[in-house]
């Protein structure tokens, strides 16, 4: 079995530790500073417990500046042979690039985050030949573009059109369901009322049949309904699993696995906390 399914084979939600490989303000043309500090920042989310890091060049950032292919593979190769050299922790690559995927396969890493669901020229390829599972996420438009004017008829059942066809253009392409992960896309190309009726209905997700993938920390949302974005992005992670999300994309892991094992132990299920 792979890392992956071994997570997925516990009977318990999952955390994802957001890593951005992304430059500071000092000078870095050799991306020393910028892969260092990501090594310490993934050591920090390791330690508190972490099951899977996900590694991000920047590439599909809403608002961020584009960054080149060569670029991102020069700041995210390092660090996942860096993390690799000290952890089993399972590594996620959030790319959307063909060439990144590439690079990537042939590191020991366990999915590909794919904000595209695998729409790139060539992506679809490269993460058949990868063998690799990956997550499909659902976007509508573009990241520089798609906060603009979000529009649909009914949110819920557009999103869910749009997973069914990309698990079966997956499954025409060699990918089998059971190395997909599915998204809604929390704040991708969605109005603050869409991403609360998604949340709200995302239960109807699960009929996909496939692990479910949460992303909602200190995103805008949040911040539209309370400033603070720690505690508003803890308790939305709580009822996203109430709803049926199994992995939570987050930044904050130590507090994200503290409120999980509450929520674990008011659900009857049997979590003791041996450091106290
Ligand atoms: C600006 C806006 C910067 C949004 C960064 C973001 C998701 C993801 C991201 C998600 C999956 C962030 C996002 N969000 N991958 N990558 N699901 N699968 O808040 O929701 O990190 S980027």
């Amino acid at each position: 079995m792979s890392r992956l399914q071994v997570l997925l084979s516990h009977d318990r939600p999952l955390v994802m530790g957001i890593l951005n490989v992304t430059s500071d303000s000092f000078s870095d043309g050799g991306q020393f500073l910028t892969i260092d500090s990501a090594l310490g920042h993934a050591r920090e989310m390791i330690s508190a417990g972490a099951d899977i890091i996900d590694i991000g060049g920047e590439s599909t950032r809403p608002g961020a500046d584009p960054v080149t292919a060569s670029l991102e593979i020069e700041r995210v190769i390092p660090v996942i042979q860096a993390i690799r050299r000290e952890s089993d922790v399972a590594i996620s690559v959030d790319t959307s690039k063909t060439e990144v995927i590439h690079a990537a396969q042939s590191e020991d890493i366990d999915l590909i985050n794919d904000v595209c669901a695998l729409r790139n020229e060539g992506a679809m390829d490269a993460a058949n030949r990868s063998g690799i599972p990956v997550c499909l996420m659902h976007m509508l438009g573009e990241p520089r573009t798609m906060q603009l004017n979000p529009v649909y008829g009914d949110v819920v059942s557009e999103v869910f059109e749009f997973l069914v066809e990309r698990v079966a253009a997956c499954e025409a392409a060699g990918i089998p369901k059971s190395r997909l992960i599915l998204d809604v896309g929390f704040g991708f190309g969605k109005s603050v009322e869409d991403n609360l009726t998604l949340i709200n209905q995302l239960s109807t997700f699960l009929e996909l049949g496939l692990p479910l993938l949460v992303g909602l920390s200190r995103k805008s949302t949040i911040g539209r309904i309370t400033n603070d974005s720690l505690i508003g992005s803890v308790s939305g992670a709580l009822f996203a699993l109430n709803k049926g999300a199994r992995i939570l994309r987050v930044h904050d892991v130590a507090q994200t696995i503290s409120a999980i094992r509450v929520w674990r132990s008011f659900a009857g299920e049997h979590v003791v906390n041996f450091a106290t």
